[in-house]
């Protein structure tokens, strides 16, 4: 997608620090962090939301929670917690349509998210 902010960091059209990267999937420290550790990651291909995940993108999509859950680990909160979160559309609190995890460490989050 031409336009896509993060198909243009997959790119390196625009910067981005990023963190991690294999064939499929990106990931980097989110520019407006909400917790000592705030990571976005997201797959190369452009999936624009949640409602767009198609059957053959299972295991494309299976890979984010499994890398987010290996830098949690890596950077020490496997034990103490984290969270995760996915944004669909605008109620959802979506701003940039091309899917991503937010991984967020390093405090405690409450319940319900606001
Ligand atoms: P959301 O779930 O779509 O609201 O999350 C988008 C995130 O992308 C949000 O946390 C922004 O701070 C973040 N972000 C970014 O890391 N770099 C950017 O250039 C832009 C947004 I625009």
């Amino acid at each position: 997608m031409q336009d896509c902010l993060f198909c243009k960091i997959v790119k390196r059209e625009i910067p981005a620090d990023i963190v991690y990267e294999d064939e499929q999937v990106l990931a980097f420290n989110d520019i407006n962090p909400q917790a000592p550790t705030h990571v976005l990651v997201i797959p190369k291909q452009h999936i624009a939301t949640l409602n767009d995940i198609e059957e053959q993108d299972q295991g494309l999509v299976g890979r984010l929670p499994l890398i987010a859950a290996r830098l949690a680990g890596e950077r020490g909160h496997a034990d103490a917690g984290y969270r995760v979160v996915m944004n669909c559309n605008d109620q959802g609190g979506q701003t940039v349509y091309h899917i991503h995890m937010h991984l967020m460490a390093g405090r405690r989050f409450t319940w319900p998210a606001g």
